[in-house]
């Protein structure tokens, strides 16, 4: 289907899906409105047989190992539930990005998304500690990290902010693409246009290597890359097969600049109202999910470096001693970062990590 016809489908369901959602049950009597507060007929209503529905979005297609995660969930939840909570995926930012989404469930308009936690900075600064480029060596460290006390700390800072987070999935090491030249040292990154997500840390480090960054969102981004608004971009590979970035983007560095994680968020509006089974329900159904998700991901962030070459994208790899290199020229960025954060708690990352990484 063509994406306007997609979209205008979309908005004309759209409507009906918020008033069902709206009401956080179906079938039932409630006539409360979105983010209405906990009521204990609500809680009733649903443990009383009614059938929940939840409207759950990511800014990725259905066939990136996060929308496969998604998928995994939705069936988690119905059958653990016996049916009686329903979720609605909506995949590829059709309700909005990454940003969007998360003030919708801060409104209580819409109950789950499970962005990158970069966009989260602006409102919750902690979180950049995730975004030093960097930080983790390997998936292993990342969730060592990630599923222990400071991954639990980070998400215990959200209720604050009318969100829950459940648990973490993987967005993975995030690579360069460009339509202008290999990148393999930190002179080549001079002047290049490169996207990035809205958090100053990683606008920050991309200027001191010399590039020329602009925050976007990400369903901006292809048509920025083929419009040659930007030269280029940075993402996870399976992201860049999914998207089918190689169709604008002649070169892909395997530059592995920084791990980021998503996070898997529900609305704390919608959280309130539900009884304790059902919160037990979502909880195990997103930290299973999110397991189902990280290997999927590894899989295809493996598979996906040759699929690309066949595709005709110029693979180069960046060797040990220039990331290291590219390391020294953002380390200015990182400390002035680190100071805003805290240092305890970047201090407390630190330690983690290399725990993690004594564990081998
Ligand atoms: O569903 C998640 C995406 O919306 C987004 O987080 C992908 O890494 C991403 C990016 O570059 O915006």
């Amino acid at each position: 289907m063509k994406k306007w016809v997609k979209n205008l489908a979309i908005s004309l369901a759209l409507p009906g899906l918020l008033l069902m959602s709206a009401c956080g049950t179906s079938g039932g009597s409630s006539s409360a409105g979105a983010g209405a507060p906990a009521s204990k007929e609500k809680t009733e209503a649903a443990s009383e047989g009614k059938t929940r529905i939840i409207k759950a979005g990511i800014g990725l297609n259905e066939d990136h190992p996060e929308g496969q995660g998604m998928n995994k969930f939705k069936e988690l939840v119905e059958q653990k539930s016996g049916g009686k909570m329903k979720v609605q995926n909506f995949f590829s930012a059709t309700l909005g990005d990454d940003k969007k989404m998360t003030e919708a469930l801060q409104g209580g308009l819409q109950e789950i998304t499970v962005p990158s936690t970069s966009p989260l900075v602006s409102t919750i600064k902690e979180y950049g500690i995730y975004d030093f480029p960097f930080m983790f060596n390997n998936e292993k460290e990342a969730d060592a990290v990630l599923d222990g006390p400071l991954g639990q700390k980070l998400l215990d800072k959200l209720p604050e902010h009318g969100l829950v987070g459940l648990a973490y999935w993987e967005n993975g090491f995030r690579n360069l693409t460009n339509s202008k030249h290999p990148v393999n040292t930190p002179q080549d990154f001079q002047g290049l246009k490169i996207r990035t997500m809205q958090n100053s840390i990683h606008l920050e480090a991309f200027k001191s290597l010399g590039a020329n960054p602009t925050p976007m969102a990400f369903s901006e981004v292809f048509s920025a890359l083929e419009s040659k608004t930007v030269d280029g971009q940075e993402n996870p590979l399976a992201t860049i097969k999914s998207n089918k970035f190689n169709e604008v983007q002649d070169y892909l560095s395997i530059t592995k600049h920084v791990y980021t994680p998503f996070v898997f968020l529900v609305s704390k509006k919608f959280w309130d109202q539900l009884s304790p089974d059902e919160q037990k329900i979502l909880k195990e159904s997103a930290i299973e999910a999110g397991k189902y998700q990280r290997d999927v991901n590894r899989e295809a962030n493996q598979k996906a470096v040759e699929e690309l070459k066949a595709a005709g994208m110029k693979v180069n790899e960046v060797s040990d001693e220039n990331r290291k290199k590219m390391q020294e020229v953002i380390k200015p960025v990182v400390d002035k970062f680190a100071k805003e954060i805290g240092e305890d708690l970047v201090k407390e990352m630190n330690t983690e990590v290399e725990k993690a990484r004594q564990q081998k």
